[in-house]
């Protein structure tokens, strides 16, 4: 299944009777606020989001998994998904590589893939949560923190590997996320697992080449349901600046317990200059359970709030490494895909849209409610049509799921593949 030029243009032919007047409506409104139209729509068609490898096949959870039939079995095929979300939307230029579950073949290959599909290779992932075939020591009890030597030798050597994978094919950044931690009180001495992950995670970033970056991913729980060695942001924050200047925290949206304020961890992060990397997903109760703003848009137009001025006031912070890390259960992973991505630019066109000279007076005045109106007024702005008009401009079409279900995208490989494939991955 392939998406041709000829596709987009059929399916831009016939435009919705209503969309040039929504353009125009925005036009103006923004007008007023002295924000261009055009200025934000640019913006927005250069929103690019990374595909996690393992986010192409139907998840599951320890009860089950109920197949979705047509998944991709091979790397290959993994990249030519991406290669149609990214065709019906020009968002999704990147994949995150899990290791070892990805690991390329043949590498010159993958990369033409990769390239023909315009998709760049952004943060790779070791993973230290599994015991891999043929493994010599195990995680069960930890990998970085743990106080086996050789379970913890072997974790970090697994990074250096994944590396100098990602390193042959253009990628320039490691995401550690650790399921290490305790399922008991007494089973850990809090100290000296921290004290051992520090140490290991010194091990990898002196093994990461001069222009690469270090992610380090934090969780509150799961797997362990006593302790995380990396609770917190602040835990992360710790380990990233004892490692150095290029380690950084990475925020996924489902690490929290309840009510945090995902937003302000943002703020003080950019602040810092050490927010590298950021996860997408959404939850009622754990973690990356369902699509992104499917449950709290309102919390992630907050978050793009702070992501927004951080990006235009904290030059001292990178340019964030951005993925959607959540499963699909139920829902064609493709089109799961598709809505988070158009979540992800609604509430980053809106936080786009918030009068930042204005809500400054409002908080140096102390109007509380004023500043809440020039907040919500972006927020209740309906930009629907400025991600049309993103996607349209980059050659991409007007409606990805219409568009998707028109070409039978998902009959058509199951025909290639048959039912009966399954994606590797959680
Ligand atoms: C796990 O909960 C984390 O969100 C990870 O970022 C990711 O889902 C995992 O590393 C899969 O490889
Ligand atoms: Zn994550
Ligand atoms: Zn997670």
């Amino acid at each position: 299944m392939k998406i041709t030029q000829q596709h987009i243009a059929d399916l831009n032919k016939v435009q919705d009777a209503t969309y040039q007047a929504e353009l125009g409506l925005l036009e103006a409104k923004l007008g007023r606020k002295g924000i261009n139209l055009q200025d934000v729509i640019n913006k927005v068609a250069q929103f690019q989001v990374a595909i996690p490898s393992w986010a192409l096949g139907a998840g599951g959870t320890r009860f089950g998994r109920f197949s979705y039939g047509g998944e991709p079995s091979t790397l290959e095929q993994k990249l030519d998904d991406i290669g149609l979300i990214h065709a019906l939307t020009k968002s999704a230029g990147a994949v995150s590589l899990h290791i070892p579950w990805d690991i390329p073949q043949d590498y010159k290959a993958i990369k033409e893939l990769a390239q023909s599909h315009d998709i760049l290779f952004d943060a790779v992932n070791s993973n230290t949560f599994q015991d891999q075939a043929g493994a010599k020591n195990s995680y069960k009890f930890g990998s970085l923190c743990s106080s086996v030597d050789a379970s913890r030798e072997q974790a970090v050597q697994h990074n250096l590997e994944v590396i100098k994978i990602g390193d042959q094919l253009g990628s320039k950044s490691l995401t550690v996320w650790l399921a290490d931690g305790s399922n008991f009180p007494g089973q850990r001495n809090f100290q000296t697992g921290l004290i051992h992950t520090e140490d290991s995670l010194k091990k990898i970033y002196a093994g990461m080449p001069d222009d690469w970056k270090l992610f380090i991913e934090y969780k509150p729980y799961e797997p362990n349901f006593y302790s995380t060695v990396i609770q917190d942001w602040g835990t992360s924050f710790m380990l990233a600046n004892a490692c150095g200047e290029r380690a950084y925290t990475l925020v996924d949206l489902g690490h929290h317990l309840p009510n945090t304020n995902i937003e302000q961890i943002v703020a003080t992060l950019m602040y810092k200059g050490k927010l590298g990397g950021f996860h997408f997903n959404d939850s009622k109760y754990g973690d990356d359970d369902l699509t992104v703003g499917s449950i709290k848009p309102y919390a992630l137009f907050l978050i793009f709030n702070e992501l927004v001025y951080g990006m235009q006031n904290n030059p001292q912070n990178p340019y964030p490494a951005w993925m959607i890390d959540a499963s699909h259960n139920i829902k064609d992973p493709l089109e799961d895909l598709i809505q988070s991505l158009e979540a992800i630019r609604i509430a980053y066109a809106t936080a786009l849209l918030v009068d930042q000279d204005a809500l400054k007076a409002a908080q140096l005045d102390n109007d509380v409610a004023l500043c809440q109106e020039l907040l919500q007024d972006a927020y209740r702005t309906d930009v629907r049509a400025i991600l049309k008009a993103a996607r349209i401009q980059s050659g991409a079409v007007a409606d990805p799921i219409a568009a998707y279900r028109s070409l039978a995208v998902r009959s058509a490989l199951i025909n290639e593949r048959g039912t009966a494939s399954k994606a590797t991955g959680l």
